[in-house]
Order: structure tokens, then sequence, then C-alpha cells
């Protein structure tokens, strides 16, 4: 499994000894990663920063590439050539989606139906054949779009839950059109829940069938893998093994390699912030303001699966019967996420309750113990505000991976501060030297902050020097290389059968 080997993702051995140096990459995902600006009748390109943006550059510099999705809205058929040129210029090809469709298939279906299930709620499942009928329009208007642009011996890398028919979609047309050597890969940024779950979804059958057509399957944790591969066995009858799938009962199938990917981040993009004027500037005016107060950080999309309302108990429970009288604070900053959706607004309501409760409850005119940012804050502000937690508190009631407590450790070479992790997270997988707790239990979760903050130097060092080393080594460009490295391994479907 590409998980453990090498130290830098830009010269990843495997990569250089297995890719054709003339394969051809498409990246495919949900949202282009740019910003569209019309000024007059002129339209100007700016490529937003994140995860998947940082894991590519990498591999930019190893093979052409391209990057296929959805650019945020229906621009009129008059802006399209203009915007399809700039966006080729820049690497990028758009999939146009009308605003009903784009609707139903994202907010519909990808985040009313299969976000709740697979992070195990499935009391906010609402399925509608509506949004089931728009996710399939939408996946087929991504295999179209493809379809003219995929070219004989390219890897095809497809993102996410969104996606999920796209790579049987886009087998069909390529297979149609005799083109070939055509490589399929498909990644999962969240949980896969269990099959115990998973059996719930009306279309399960169909959401299955449609991943199976790629040729390698890839996931953050080997849980999520083994849930994925008990599935196809319950669901669909498929024989399987420890990392493949064969596709087609009692055998003649097709073999889909499934393997387990975690990603990172870019730590040098946080070590170098912190060497700023700017970040510097910051950080002292922090450290003045909490001066005399111990503080815990929590940084989270306002999204049930954040576990926020579930750290604000904690940290209640923490107040009332484990402070010994230290002055703590919890800085937590919640961005804004979906509050189009019924839940999410729920959740706020709920959240901005217990805070209101825990400040008029242990505050004084001199002390505020939650200082609650709902909205997102510049880059500069992120680090500074890692950089001076002593703690930085994440109580996932589920979550694919969670980058921020990987991020916490790229920012705390000075202070050698505590990470405090909810098993559900899939980072509990990999980040050995952090404190792992059951986000559900207030009472175990209030215990292990009191132990974070009382921790010895020694011990904080040698568990952040734990954290650093994995963190520094599994990157970002380590994920995207090691898949890509992978995809070029696997043989391809229409060769690859009885392997098993
Ligand atoms: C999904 C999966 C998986 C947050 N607030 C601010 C801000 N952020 C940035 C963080 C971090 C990112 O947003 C959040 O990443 P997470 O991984 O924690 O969570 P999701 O957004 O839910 O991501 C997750 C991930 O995909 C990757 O596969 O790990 O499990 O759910 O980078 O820094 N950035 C700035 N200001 C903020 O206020 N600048």
């Amino acid at each position: 499994m590409a998980t453990d080997a090498g130290d830098s993702a830009d010269a990843n051995p495997a990569l250089a000894a297995d890719a054709s140096p003339a394969a051809h990459l498409i990246v495919v995902s949900n949202r282009l990663p740019v910003t569209l600006e019309q000024k007059g009748s002129e339209w100007s390109f700016k490529l937003s920063s994140g995860g998947l943006v940082s894991a590519l550059s990498g591999l930019k510099r190893e093979m052409s590439f391209t990057w296929v999705g959805w650019p945020g809205k229906d621009f009129g058929a008059d802006d399209r050539d203009k915007i399809d040129r700039l966006l080729s210029e820049n690497a990028c090809s758009a999939v146009y989606l009308d605003d009903e469709t784009a609707e139903l298939y994202y907010n519909g279906f990808a985040n009313s139906i299969l976000w709740p299930l697979f992070h195990y709620h499935p009391g906010e499942m609402m399925f509608e054949e509506t949004a089931w009928d728009a996710y399939q329009r939408a996946n087929a208007a991504f295999a179209e779009a493809l379809a003219r642009v995929v070219k004989d011996g390219d890897l095809v890398w497809i993102q996410d839950y969104h996606l999920m028919l796209l790579p049987r979609m886009l087998r069909a047309l390529l297979d149609a059109s005799g083109r070939r050597g055509v490589k399929i890969g498909w990644f999962l940024h969240t949980p896969f829940p269990s099959s115990e779950l998973y059996r719930i979804l009306p279309v399960r059958r169909q959401i299955l069938e449609g991943v199976l057509a790629a040729d390698l399957l890839g996931f953050h944790t080997y849980d999520y893998a083994r849930h994925f591969l008990s599935s196809c066995t319950r669901i669909l009858g498929l024989a399987t093994t420890g990392d493949a799938v064969e596709t087609a009962a009692g055998g003649g199938g097709r073999v889909v390699r499934v393997g387990t990917f975690p990603i990172g981040i870019d730590p040098d993009k946080f070590r170098d912030a912190l060497q700023t004027d700017e970040v510097r500037t910051r950080l002292g005016e922090l450290e003045r303001r909490f001066a005399g107060e111990r503080v815990i950080v929590g940084v989270d999309r306002l999204d049930y699966i954040k576990g926020v309302p579930q750290k604000l108990l904690a940290f209640e429970q923490f107040l009332s019967t484990h402070s010994g009288g230290e002055r703590v604070v919890l800085v937590q900053v919640a961005v804004p996420s979906r509050g189009d959706v019924e839940e999410y607004r729920q959740l706020i309501t709920s959240v901005n309750e217990l805070v209101g409760r825990i400040n008029g409850r242990f505050g004084t005119i001199e002390y505020t113990p939650i200082h609650f940012l709902h909205r997102s804050v510049a880059f500069s502000e992120l680090v500074a505000l890692y950089a001076v937690a002593d703690v930085c508190l994440v109580t996932s009631t589920r979550d694919g991976m969670n980058l921020v407590s990987y991020e916490y450790v790229a920012s705390q070479a000075q202070r050698h501060g505590v990470l405090v992790l909810s098993e559900f997270a899939g980072a509990a997988q990999s980040l050995d030297g952090a404190v792992i707790v059951n986000s559900w239990n207030i009472e175990e979760v209030a215990g292990a902050v009191a132990l974070a903050l009382a921790m010895a130097p020694a011990q904080r060092e040698a568990s952040f020097r734990t954290l650093h080393r994995y963190v520094a080594k599994h990157t970002a460009a380590y994920w995207g290389t090691s898949f890509i490295a992978e995809l070029t391994r696997v043989r391809h479907a229409a060769d690859a059968a009885a392997l098993l």
C-alpha cells in the first residue's frame, strides 16, 4: 500500500519509476478551485488555495495536467466562450450545470443524503427522487464533458462523494468511442460507513456499481476501505480480498483495487507563515491579550459532524470540575457552512445558546471563557491562533480525516502544544502522540483537556516530536503522488480479470 515510503512527495521514487512520462492527468472535482471575476467585458481568473490544490502542486511538475469541474454557476452562453478560453489557458475545463440541477445534485443529494449517511446521521437523511434524478443528470454531464477531453492512455482522478456515478458513466462513453488505456481512480474524502448503515441508502446498488467501474478506489483509512469492501459483498454479493473487489458475482468480472491513502497538509505553508512579520506581530498581540490564561483552540466548519456542541459541553464540564482555579479560555472559530440547509440552521441556534449559557455561567467582567468567532478568519490570523494555543481540541463525531489537527501540529514548533483528538476523526488513526478521546463522552473529554493542560514539558515535547515527524512526511503532495503512483501501477481494467 502506498502509505509509508519515501521522504519527499516531490521526488516520489514510485512515481518516477512507474509513471509513463507521457501520462496526462485529469483531476475531476465537483467545484473547480477557481474564482472567476468580471470587470467590464473582461474576466479574470484566480486559483483558490486548498488541500487538493497543494496536493497536486508536486504532480503538476511531473506530468501534464487538466482540472475538470463545475465553475460555480451557470454562466450565460455569451460568456462561456471567453470563460472556456481563460480556463483552458490555466489547465482547467468547465462542466456547466443549469442552476436547478446544480442545487438539487449538490445540496439535495450529495449534502442532504450522502453526507449525513456517510457520517452516521441517517436521521438527517431526506431521500427524494428529484434529488437522485439531479445527481444522475449532473454525473452524466461530467461524463460527457470528460469524454470530450480524455485521450488514450490518460489517468483520470475523480474526487469525492459528489461524483460516485461518474466512473461507470465515463467508462461507458470511453468504451463506446473506442478509447484505450484510460485508467480511472476515485478518492473519498469522507468516511465510508459500516455496511449496516450504508445499506439504508435506497440507491445503494447504483452507487456501488458507479464507483466499481474505476480501476483504483482510495480511502483515508483502512476502516473506511474495509466498510466499503464488506458493502460490496453484502449488497452486491461480490468476492473481495483485503485490497480488491471482483466486479462480477461468481467470477469473470474486472478487478478493482482498493487502497488506503491518508491525506496530509502542506506543512511548509505554516512554517513559512510563522516567519512573516504579519503573523509574528499578531502572535505577540495574542500572547499579551491572553497573558495569565491558558488557551484552547478549536477550528471547525459549523457542521454537525464536527461535534461543536459536544466540545462546548465538555468545556463547560471542565470549567465546573477540572480547571483547578486556572483561567482557561476556548477560542472557537466556527466557519459558517451550508446555512441554506435546515439542520445547519438548527445547529447554529443550539451552539449560540450553549456559548451564551457557558459565558453567562462562568464569565466575569475580567474573564470571558469562550471567544466564539462565527466567521472564517484570514490565514495569518488562523496560524497565529494555532501558534498561541496550549491545546487544540477536535471533537468531531465523524470526520474523514480532519486537517485542522495536522495544521495545529505544523504551527507548534515553539510551544509543543497538546492535540486532543476525537477517535472518530480519520486523523486519530495516523496521529500517534495525540490524546485520543471518545467525543461523545463529555467527562472523558473534560478530563483529557485537564490532562493536556497539566502535561509535563518533557512529555509534551516527546508527543510533539512524534506528531511532527508524521505531519512533515505525510504531506498533501505525498498523498497525491502516492495515489497517482498506485493508479499508474494497477493493471488496466480490460486485462485485470482473475487476479483474485
Ligand atoms: C473534508 C472532510 C477531510 C477552517 N476555518 C478556517 C480555515 N479553515 C480550513 C482549515 C482546514 C480546512 O478549512 C478544513 O479541513 P478539514 O479537513 O478539517 O475539514 P472539511 O472541510 O470538513 O474537509 C475532512 C478533508 O475533506 C480532506 O480530505 O480531512 O474530514 O470532511 O484546512 O485550515 N481557513 C481559513 N480561515 C478559517 O477561518 N483561512
